[in-house]
């Protein structure tokens, strides 16, 4: 089974870099599995190394927006990739807006090893 850590990097992890490719975010949420069932509004591709974002669990501990206290914000900025769907797409035909940003990013991290679960925010 799928653990929690290994489906944040299946749906949040793109350690090359960001392509210069507009069909980017239509092409990885399709071959991440991210569209299954529905067209996921907003999702977000972190292209960095695997080992430098499990690091921001031990960086700024942050509260999360729902009041849990397990949320790290990032010391440097990253590079990433938004996903953001197209107003007009229809399931199964989900269609997004890359859009590459260099922001700090918040994630949630759980267990043992401390590892990021969630992706919380970029800011
Ligand atoms: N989400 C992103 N990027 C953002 C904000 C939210 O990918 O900038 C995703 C992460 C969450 C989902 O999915 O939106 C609901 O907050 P996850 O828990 O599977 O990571």
């Amino acid at each position: 089974k799928e653990s929690r850590a290994m489906m944040f990097q299946r749906q949040h992890m793109d350690p090359d870099d960001p392509s210069n490719n507009s069909n980017y975010c239509n092409q990885m949420m399709r071959r991440r599995l991210v569209t299954e069932g529905r067209c996921k509004l907003l999702n977000t591709f972190i292209h960095e190394p695997l080992v430098d974002v499990q690091a921001i669990c031990l960086q700024g501990n942050v509260i999360c927006k729902n009041g849990q206290p397990n949320c790290h914000k990032s010391s440097s900025r990253m590079k990433i990739t938004d996903c953001r769907v197209k107003s007009n797409s229809k399931y199964p035909d989900c269609d997004y807006y890359t859009i590459h940003k260099e922001r700090h990013i918040i994630v949630a991290c759980e267990g043992n090893p401390y590892v990021p679960v969630h992706f919380h925010a970029s800011v």
